[in-house]
């Protein structure tokens, strides 16, 4: 299915460009359970800056790298929230973050940092993000923000160097699963490729992305496996506290896990579990065009895309089942004469 194009917003592209060369620091912290598309993108962007002599620092605002995002080039440079200590900072640049309770401790220890008053540069493309910026870059069409960053980069004339190349097209490939998802476009195709002719590799990317796994991932799989269940089309998996500290897991394994369980004929939507102190952080995904997940997280206070979104619910194993017959009534009744 083509999708209309999108086109960048240039006025607001040069706009973020002045508000971000005004900065000493511009600090860009990632949204929690980071993705390659949420600190690829950031990590590009710092590298254009610094060809401009503005210094901005990427910080992982879950305080911890993913392992599979190691390989991300110019990695180094990422602080690790909670760990290493903050710079001073006069300008914010989120990319990928659709709203800002989404920057989780970040956020969550001090909210009045990202009250507006030091400046916010927005760039993302969830449908849900509030555009709670100074500056918007807000796209819901681009397959993945580094897909935006891609064309904001032009515009400010940065040098396409190998490790932005690199950068943008990892977070390109992590958000399509590898031009995948429905979400790639013509369009996305196209700037992957010139990202390839600037030099980008895509296997290296592949191999990250998709294929290498530690054996803890093999052992969180293998637990959610055997507990997966199903209430009505909804097909999900719960994974403890207790699983993860079995197996020496991180919850962001579970990714593939849930893609892996929305390709299961019969459901609608895939749902993880992951408990926590409040109830459970849960993770939705949906092959299914007539389902759309990210308005179902939405009525939890949640967000994401269509195909793929999260929220949390608190309470307990009550509210749970309440969730869960919750969500197949509205995946269900979305949704005609399918599966
Ligand atoms: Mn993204």
């Amino acid at each position: 299915m083509s999708q209309a194009s999108w086109r960048l917003d240039v006025p607001a592209a040069e706009e973020a460009l002045r508000t971000l060369k005004t900065a000493r620091t511009v600090l860009m912290p990632t949204h929690q359970n980071v993705d390659a598309d949420g600190l690829a993108s950031p990590l590009a962007i710092a590298s254009a800056l610094a060809q401009l002599g503005v210094r901005a620092v990427p910080v992982l605002s879950d305080g911890a790298l993913p392992p599979s995002l190691r390989f991300l080039p110019e990695v180094d440079r990422v602080l690790a929230y909670g760990v290493d200590p903050l710079p001073e900072y006069d300008v914010l640049c989120l990319s990928d973050c659709s709203d800002r309770r989404r920057l989780g401790r970040f956020y969550a220890d001090d909210p009045s940092r990202v009250d507006g008053t030091i400046p916010i540069v927005n760039i993302d493309h969830h449908v849900t993000n509030d555009r709670f910026g100074l500056v918007n870059i807000v796209e819901p069409r681009a397959a993945a923000t580094a897909e935006i960053v891609a064309e904001i980069l032009r515009v400010w004339g940065t040098e396409l160097t190998l490790s932005i190349a690199q950068s943008l097209l990892a977070g390109i490939y992590g958000d399509t699963l590898g031009l995948r998802t429905p979400a790639t476009t013509a369009r996305t195709m196209r700037t992957a490729a010139d990202l390839v002719d600037a030099g980008a590799n895509p296997a290296p990317i592949v191999d990250a992305l998709f294929r290498l796994k530690p054996r803890t991932t093999v052992c969180l799989w293998q637990r959610a496996l055997t507990n997966v269940q199903w209430t009505g089309s909804v097909i999900w998996a719960e994974l403890t506290q207790d699983i993860l500290a079995d197996c020496g897991a991180e919850a962001s394994e579970a990714e593939g896990l849930v893609n892996f369980l929305a390709g299961t004929e019969g459901s609608l939507v895939a749902a993880i579990l992951f408990s926590n102190k409040d109830g459970w952080r849960v993770s939705l995904r949906s092959l299914n065009e007539d389902v759309d997940v990210a308005e179902i997280a939405k009525v939890f206070g949640g967000g994401g895309h269509p195909r793929a979104a999260g929220c949390q619910v608190t309470g307990g194993e009550e509210e749970k089942m309440a969730f869960l017959r919750e969500v197949n009534e509205r995946a269900s009744t979305s949704n005609v004469g399918t599966a």
